[in-house]
């Protein structure tokens, strides 16, 4: 019999290869696991069914490397996407690893260091257009502070807006197709991150001169370290046009970033998450920004990632039920109070709106009297979840 959970091209699915090559190494422990060859990672992406990979220039082309060796490792990369029908969906730029980073990239108080990273980030960037990214990530985890006193954090973020105003430029230059992503973090590895959520992102794009082609990766760890919630600023991010690619994994709150894999925590809000991104029409990858725990060894890794794909294609199918549910759709109908007339006042002012406004009666207990019957409707959530309706 066929699997319905399967993944599918049209799943969107994405990995980054610094995602299942992890080695499962932390700041208390070594490798558990050994070096996975970035191609051979290509290929077993496209085995367990993604449909993309993502990738930071040095998870493909090692730092210092020659551009005969670039050029090399770039042939064998579109011979692996030729063989299997993987495409490269984003890429982005390690701007964390090497020591030259480690008080940040485009925010370090060293203007070499900030030119540095920029030249960095145009050379990563010919590498993704090269394979195929039509998205581009940047992730700023070493743009941040333990000691405000070292670095002027206004002066930070004016730093940072040069860089993408900057590569904004170039891009367009270039004339590449391709668009930028921002992910927010609001700590770890830096003490506290610059703009450190997906609403800090957003209104930091509102500041760029190339603000159109610039966008969000909201990150579910993130949001969740944050103790946000994080569907809220991923419909935030739809609502404003500006969700350009996500971050899907798994995290519990007040942790370090755990990055587990996807539907790990909270099934009932990546129900939700599920639902509003496929409700929403959001057409871009469904990226799964996670790795395998620190204890599996190699084949424990594709568990991890069958794992991550085959959950939110079952939420997926959750979220199609809800939408079905007469009881829960009787609910729905039951709260929703539209108003035609007072939604008519309220739409657009104009004086004669205000007036009639001012003027029309309100019985506040009445209002206050009508029924809420969340306490019903969150248990049939949990029971489609459950499996028993
Ligand atoms: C790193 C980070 C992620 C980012 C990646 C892109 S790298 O693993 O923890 O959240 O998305 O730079
Ligand atoms: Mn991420
Ligand atoms: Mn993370």
């Amino acid at each position: 019999m066929a699997d319905r959970y399967a993944p599918k091209p049209e799943h969107k699915f994405t990995f980054g290869l610094w995602t299942t090559a992890n080695p499962g190494r932390d700041p208390f422990g070594s490798e558990t696991r050994p070096p996975l060859d970035p191609i051979a990672n290509i290929r077993r992406m496209a085995e367990v069914g993604a449909w993309g990979f993502n990738f930071h220039d040095n998870d493909l082309v090692p730092f210092g490397s020659t551009l005969a060796e670039r050029n090399r490792i770039v042939a064998d990369a579109k011979k692996a996407m030729k063989d299997t029908g993987i495409v490269c969906s984003m890429a982005t730029t390690n701007l964390f690893s090497h020591p030259v980073f480690k008080d940040g990239a485009f925010t370090s108080n060293d203007a070499a260091v900030r030119a540095f990273a920029i030249q960095k980030t145009m050379q990563a960037i010919d590498l993704g257009v090269e394979l195929g990214a039509k998205i581009y990530v940047f992730w700023g985890g070493r743009e941040g502070a333990e000691v405000d006193l070292a670095k002027d954090p206004q002066e930070a973020i004016k730093r940072n807006r040069e860089a993408m105003n900057f590569l904004c430029a170039y891009v367009k230059q270039q004339k590449y197709n391709l668009v930028f992503a921002l992910e927010a973090k609001p700590n770890e590895p830096r003490g506290d991150i610059y703009n450190a959520t997906t609403g800090n992102m957003l209104a930091f794009i509102a500041t760029l001169e190339y603000a159109q082609m610039v966008g969000v990766n909201p990150e579910y760890a993130h949001e969740t370290m944050a103790g946000l919630n994080f569907t809220h600023h991923v419909a935030q991010a739809i609502e404003c046009g500006k969700l350009f690619h996500i971050d899907l994994n798994g995290q519990k709150m007040g942790r370090f970033d755990q990055d587990l894999r996807f539907g790990s925590e909270d099934l009932k809000g990546n129900l939700l998450l599920v639902r509003l991104l496929e409700n929403s029409g959001y057409k871009g990858p469904r990226h799964f920004d996670a790795h395998a725990y620190r204890t599996e060894d190699s084949d424990g890794v594709w568990d991890f990632a069958r794992g991550c794909m085959r959950t939110y294609a079952i939420l997926k199918e959750k979220a199609q039920q809800v939408d079905e549910d007469r009881e829960i759709l009787q609910i729905l109908k039951e709260i929703d109070r539209s108003n035609k007339e007072l939604e008519g006042l309220t739409k657009k002012f104009s004086a004669a709106n205000a007036k009639k406004l001012m003027d029309t009666p309100f019985d506040p207990n009445e209002l206050a009297s009508r029924r809420l019957p969340y306490e019903r409707l969150d248990q049939l959530l949990n029971e489609v979840l459950m499996g028993v309706r």
